[in-house]
């Protein structure tokens, strides 16, 4: 693939007898360095072990459609708006000056990856994330979805504030004709106070019916657009959790048979799921809702469809799970974290209700666990700090977030240190580029297999690679789950190193500090 480095455009040529380009698919052999560990009565033994992996990556991106629910919501516009802005290169006034459209906090396409030192120079060589293996760029997605809100996009923009008014306006010959497709409403689910917005539902009660329309209208997306990949991802309003129990949906039938009986606790975003799955469509969750209850999972598997989730990881829990883990493996214990969240806008209104506000406190909480779990000096009986997530809904910011953090460590000596970090942002431009990223790696992942023994495979139809961008990620059963922001981001570069046939760099400087 070709790569810009130090600001000059190059050709990545990959030269290892382990790397083998067949009929456009790129076959890597990669040596993957898992030790062995094991507790025994004197100790904990450790043997270094190597496992051979072979990879198969299909080097085109398919042609890729991706179907929002909650198309018309704030990060639903957003997402959209900001597609045009960049195919058409938009530029706008503010009173700061001139602003262009970028992907700015789409890691696939603007981080970087730290691959090694130029041999002749020392210089340190960083490549884009999308150079490494080839990806879709967001402007290549084809996108539509539903909105029990019937507005048109243009008009759903300007509710939603984020964008500035220029650029609203260039936006509207392109917006204005879109219209989301009707969609599945059960009030209990959302907040009551979301009722006045259900003008554009699909009718009756009945939720195989209504399994059936999404189907169809997956279908139709799907064939009109000659697509070879579909992605169907949850945007709309936070819903309240369900019921996970035997006989509801603990197993893929259960959740089948349920939807035919049309059973009270099947949520809307369990028809979408469920409709995605049964067409061959990857779900994701963006919300913090257990949409992915085992039957759904099962469902998934048997189907050979990813699902993924849950809850955007955008600002606040980005930084804290980032932060967090600087501080621990800093040696200074975290005791206290306090998170407040303002905001206004519809997010916020809906999460005024407590059910909605329950189903985003767990999804913000647990973004310190697997960091307390990897200390045992300073965190002896596993016990989280007091961790405290409060959400307050004031109209009149709008979109523009407020999130103000306290974090309290104990440090040397009985020593206190305090941060506190305040964060303004409009949340749809955090949440966007992660919508990109979730659909881009998923349409990637759909092109990789993998062998261990003989056979080739696809990953699990959970999807953990998703995780950097997500604030509770849901992983495969007995997978132990990863929060901390750079072991996330290390992990998916590790991967596109070795799909592109080199592993990456052990990078201890060791040839800086040797003789
Ligand atoms: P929003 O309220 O502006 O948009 C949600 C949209 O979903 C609305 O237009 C609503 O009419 C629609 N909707 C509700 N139920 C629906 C259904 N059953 N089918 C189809 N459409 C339905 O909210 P926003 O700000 O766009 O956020 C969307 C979701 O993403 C929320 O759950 C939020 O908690 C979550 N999220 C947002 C983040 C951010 O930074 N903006 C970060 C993490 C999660
Ligand atoms: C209040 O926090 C509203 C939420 O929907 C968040 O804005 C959203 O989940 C983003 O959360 P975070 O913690 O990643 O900034």
């Amino acid at each position: 693939s070709s790569a810009q480095v130090n600001g000059i455009s190059k050709r990545l040529v990959v030269e290892s007898p382990n790397v083998k380009l067949e009929d456009g698919v790129l076959e890597s052999k990669f040596n993957y360095r898992k030790n062995h560990f094991e507790y025994r009565a004197d100790g904990l033994h450790v043997t270094p072990k190597e496992h051979e992996y072979t990879f198969k990556t299909v080097l085109k991106p398919r042609k890729t459609g991706l179907l929002l629910v909650g198309l018309g919501g704030n990060n639903g516009s957003t997402a959209v708006g900001s597609i045009y802005a960049n195919q058409y290169a938009m530029t706008w006034k503010t009173k700061e000056g001139h602003n262009k459209a970028n992907y700015f906090g789409s890691v696939t396409q603007t981080a970087t990856v730290h691959l090694g030192y130029d041999s002749a120079t020392q210089n340190q060589i960083f490549v884009p994330f999308k150079d490494i293996v080839p990806i879709l760029s967001p402007n290549d997605l084809v996108i539509s979805g539903w909105d029990i809100s019937n507005s048109n996009l243009y008009d759903a923009m300007a509710r939603a504030k984020v964008f500035e008014p220029e650029l609203q306006e260039k936006l509207r010959p392109f917006l204005e004709p879109i219209v989301p497709l009707p969609s599945v409403y059960y009030p209990d689910f959302i907040a009551s106070n979301q009722g006045d917005r259900a003008n554009n539902v699909i009718p009756g009660d009945n939720k195989l019916e209504h399994l059936e329309h999404i189907r169809a209208d997956i279908r139709k997306f799907k064939s009109e657009n000659d697509l070879e990949c579909v992605i169907v991802l949850w945007t709309a309003n936070t819903e309240r959790y369900t019921d996970v129990r035997d006989g509801l949906n603990s197993t893929a039938d259960e959740i089948m048979e349920s939807i035919r009986t049309n059973q009270d606790e099947v949520s809307p975003s369990n028809i979408f799921a469920v409709a995605s799955i049964l067409e061959g469509a990857h779900y994701i969750n963006g919300s913090p809702q257990n949409t992915l209850v085992p039957g759904i999972i099962e469902l998934a598997d048997r189907h050979n469809v990813f699902v993924g989730g849950d809850d955007f990881k955008s600002g606040q829990t980005k930084f804290k799970s980032a932060f967090v883990d600087f501080l621990v493996s800093s040696g200074l214990k975290p005791e206290s974290i306090v998170s407040y969240n303002h905001l206004g806008n519809n997010d916020g209104k809906n999460l005024s209700e407590a059910r909605q506000f329950r189903s985003k406190e767990i999804s913000k909480s647990s973004v310190v666990d697997d960091m307390v779990k990897s200390n045992n000096i300073l965190f002896p009986d596993a016990k989280n700090p007091d961790h405290c997530v409060v959400i307050k809904y004031v109209p009149f910011v709008a979109d523009s977030k407020r999130a103000m953090d306290e974090y309290i460590c104990s440090i040397f000596m009985g020593g206190k240190q305090t941060f506190v970090v305040h964060n303004t942002c409009e949340d749809s431009l955090l949440a966007s580029p992660l919508i990109y990223d979730l659909a881009i790696l998923t349409e990637l992942a759909s092109r990789v297999t993998y062998k261990v023994g003989d056979e080739f495979q696809p990953f699990h139809s959970v999807l953990s690679i998703l995780s950097l961008l997500l604030k509770a990620p849901v992983v495969p059963p007995g997978t132990p789950i990863s929060n901390a922001f750079m072991r996330q981001f290390s992990t998916l570069t590790k991967l596109v190193t070795a799909l592109a046939g080199f592993p990456s760099d052990t990078d201890m400087q060791i040839e800086f500090f040797t003789k």
